[in-house]
């Protein structure tokens, strides 16, 4: 079989990947030449998350302008519709933006422009996810959920990133109780080994009743919740070459194991212009590594639209 092939061939959908964490070196220079401001190029190198983290921040700098954040949302849904991606959820940060003085309607206008016209002119449809940053206060999260609701049209979910150390989900309780009250889906990082990782993922799906996890991949250590994730059929969408960055171990043996168990496991691609991969290429990684079988390979994008935040209607016609 020719993997590179049959990856490519496949419809997918995209459930993690940070709209920020598509800016590639060429758009970062040209945004930055535009706007007149300096800002500082990735080197690479990352090694865990924190010093990712202290490269990606400094970058968005770039991004000031409404047309900016379209650039950036429409670059990477070009290259999505390149790898047959049909159907994307998209994270933002906006107060990564809004703490630079970016008002949050420029962030949401520019992203939502590049959604519309996709879905005309390249046929991929997709979905804002707002992340708060879980390193700010609980407070910032909560005006920042507000400033959203006029635009709840525009956006199917709230997550939860950046660094979790000492950042536990129940400092955001309060802020996705709210969220879910207000009709948003619900989902949130539980890094890569981060410390607590076990006891952040039992109280992301048994206090904060998530439904979905980013990453999420420790939870092999405890079968209890392998279970209650099987049961309530609750998605993890995992990032096999991000992982290898941030932890040093693609973490291909255990994805493969929830897989095998039943979890309903997807692949993507995280922050794809910082570790070098897309979906298709997370994909082929994930495959060569673990040694998944075609029809495993079909069943990660089956999993990817089944716990999709498509409506239904959607949906259905791709499972
Ligand atoms: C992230 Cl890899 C990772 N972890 C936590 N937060 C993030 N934001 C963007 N990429
Ligand atoms: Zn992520």
């Amino acid at each position: 079989m020719d993997l590179e092939r049959f990856v490519a061939d496949m419809p997918k959908a995209e459930l993690h990947v940070h709209l920020e964490g598509t800016l590639e070196r060429d758009l970062l220079i040209r945004l930055a030449e535009r706007n007149g401001v300096d800002v500082p190029l990735p080197e690479g190198g990352f090694t865990d998350l924190t010093s990712f983290l202290a490269q990606y921040y400094p970058a968005m700098r770039a991004l000031v302008t409404e047309q900016d954040f379209f650039d950036l949302a429409w670059g990477y849904l070009e290259r999505a519709a390149a790898q047959r991606v049909r159907h994307a959820e998209l994270f933002f940060d906006p107060q990564a933006h809004t703490g630079r003085g970016v008002p949050f309607p420029t962030v949401v206008a520019g992203y939502r422009r590049a959604i519309v016209r996709a879905e005309r002119e390249l046929g991929v449809h997709a979905d804002l996810i707002l992340c708060f940053l879980r390193d700010l206060s609980a407070e910032h999260a909560m005006s920042t959920l507000m400033e959203a609701l006029p635009y709840r049209d525009w956006i199917v979910g709230v997550g939860l990133d950046s660094d979790e150390r000492d950042n536990p989900p129940q400092k955001f309780a309060a802020v996705f109780a709210r969220a879910r009250a207000e009709g948003f889906l619900l989902t949130m990082h539980c890094d890569i080994d981060q410390p607590g990782s076990i006891e952040n993922i039992r109280t992301a799906l048994t206090e904060i009743e998530v439904d979905r996890v980013d990453h999420g991949t420790n939870v092999v250590e405890a079968p209890d919740l392998v279970d209650l994730l099987r049961e309530r059929g609750i998605g993890l969408t995992c990032c096999p070459i991000s992982n290898g960055f941030v932890t040093d171990d693609m973490k291909a043996t255990e994805i493969a194991s929830l897989l095998r168990s039943g979890v309903r496991v997807t692949v993507a691609s995280d922050d794809p212009a910082y570790f070098g991969g897309y979906v298709a290429e997370n994909l082929v990684a994930l495959t060569r590594a673990a040694g998944l079988t075609p029809d495993e390979l079909v069943q990660l994008q089956r999993n990817a639209f089944a716990v999709s935040w498509l409506a239904p209607f959607r949906r259905d016609a791709f499972l």
